[in-house]
């Protein structure tokens, strides 16, 4: 979260002098040093913060927010959890658990947060309850409410119990969606991992694990372990984009256990008829010849409620054998390594230890011989092996649907999200100075992307969606056509 920078204010001295140039106005300007000395100071330090939709201030500056939708957050000073938490402790039995966060509460005794329109002056208080998270009070801001469009100026003071005051000030301005919100409820993706490009009547997507290792198509048995080594692969990777899409990874924490907004993520076709699917077929290598891992049409303001990302010409689809371009990252080999023949492993399904490994001893017959350490040892590298690609290919198609759905829309709010318009940057994410994010996030430009992050195994776990682009994800940012 971005702080506000401090009020400039003039010195006192400063202000005497002033005072003293100007004669007749002096007067006004020391009523006023008055108030500075001895009224309530006002702390605009940004230690009482409002933010909107999660975004860091110098992103949110020019966005527009929908009528209904978007979420309001206020940064105190002192965590009202922790402040009622103790109180709660002193009044309770002893040994009872202690209250647990996030929980819901009303509006902390001393927060007032105004909303007042520019155009009719009219003002609205908001006493709608805040879910308290680390210090931050977040609310989704109710349709109910009744903005229309037009410009809104909010207004946050917090009054804590010793008397100190904090104020905060944001201008946000209300748009109505032209042609309603672009995400919506009904939008279903459905990744297809049946497609074979090559036409020989196998899955491409099989044929890629066999590149890695991680499959052996050379007879029944074979097959019949690589279905199962993908079939856990695809629910791997579809928890993985279901979290990152999901309130668990919602960077504005609004506590709310659903949302009206809600992509659903499939490895089949939708029997709801009435759902408006996007399909991307996962599987094979880039058409081209390239290196890439995916290439999915972006849709601006996911005007495209229905398509089909599984072409060869352009090409459209995911090709998980792209993911060879990290062979040399060291937690490729080290995961991969086990089952690559070039690097001496042996790979899934050529190993007699692994039909009961994968389909258990009932059905393929005890094997009292088996040397239980060397067992455990292949086991555990097979599901490591299982997570891990799972999680990669998981980020890369979270990363791609993105793409389906409108992101990264093109310049600076109000036209776009800040995505770039050039190179690996064009439909990616760039900062408010237009410079590469420095955090890895999951609309980054998938080269900057290293292997380690896709796999979510560096220091900052599974890659997120930066804040910005979760609002648009949630219809809490209004992306307009044109020009505002
Ligand atoms: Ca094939
Ligand atoms: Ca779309
Ligand atoms: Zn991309």
């Amino acid at each position: 979260m971005t702080l506000r920078t401090p009020r400039k204010r003039l010195p006192g001295p400063a202000l005497a002098i002033l005072a003293g140039l100007l004669g007749g106005l002096g007067l006004l300007l020391l009523v006023h040093l008055g108030v500075e000395l001895g009224g309530p100071r006002i702390d605009h330090s940004g230690r009482l913060a409002i933010t909107i939709n999660g975004v860091p201030e110098r992103m949110a500056r020019d966005v527009l927010l929908p009528e209904s939708g978007w979420a309001l957050q206020v940064r105190l000073p002192e965590d009202p959890l922790e402040a009622s938490a103790s109180e709660d402790a002193a009044a309770s039995v002893p040994g009872a658990p202690p209250a647990r966060a996030p929980r819901k509460t009303g509006p902390p005794d001393g927060l007032l947060v105004t909303l007042r329109s520019e155009r009719t002056g009219a003002t609205i208080r908001i006493e709608d309850r805040f879910v308290y998270h680390d210090g931050v009070g977040s609310l989704v801001i109710p349709k109910a409410l009744g903005l229309t469009p037009g410009l809104f100026s909010i207004r946050a003071i917090y009054e804590t119990r010793d008397g100190r005051r904090f104020e905060d000030t944001r201008r946000i301005r209300i748009r109505s969606w032209l042609g309603g919100p672009p995400i919506g409820t009904r939008q279903v993706i459905f990744f297809d991992f049946g497609i074979d490009r090559n036409g020989d009547g196998v899955p491409d997507f099989l044929q890629d694990l066999e590149r890695f290792g991680l499959a052996s198509n050379a007879d029944a048995e074979g097959r019949e372990l690589a279905r199962i080594v993908a079939n856990r692969i695809e629910a791997r990777a579809l928890e993985r984009v279901a979290r990152a899409y999901d309130p668990p990874d919602d960077p504005n924490q609004t506590g709310r256990e659903r949302d009206p907004v809600r992509v659903r993520f499939r490895l089949d076709p939708d029997p709801d008829p009435a759902s408006l699917t996007t399909r991307i077929c996962v599987g094979g290598s880039d058409p081209t010849g390239g290196t890439s891992v995916g290439h999915v049409h972006f849709d601006l303001r996911n005007q495209l409620k229905f398509s089909t990302e599984c072409g060869d010409d352009p090409p459209s689809g995911l090709f998980p054998t792209g993911l060879m371009t990290y062979r040399d990252a060291p937690l490729f080999q080290e995961t991969f390594g086990p089952f690559m023949a070039e690097r001496g492993g042996v790979a899934i399904g050529e190993d007699p230890l692994d039909p009961r490994l994968l389909i258990g001893p009932e059905r393929v017959g005890g094997r009292p011989d088996i040397d239980a350490e060397e067992g455990t040892r292949r086991k555990e590298e097979i599901e490591r092996a299982i997570a891990l690609f799972g999680d990669v290919l998981g980020s890369i198609m979270a990363h791609e649907a993105g793409h389906a759905l409108g992101l990264v829309a093109e310049g600076r709010p109000a036209v776009g999200l800040f995505g770039g318009r050039e190179r690996e940057f064009r439909v990616h994410n760039l900062d408010a100075f237009g410079q590469p994010e420095t955090t890895p996030w999951l609309m980054n430009a998938g080269r900057t992307l290293r292997f380690e992050e896709l796999a979510g195994r560096s220091p900052g776990g599974p890659l997120r969606f930066r804040p910005l682009n979760y609002a648009y994800l949630r219809d809490r940012i209004v992306v307009p056509e044109g020009r505002p």
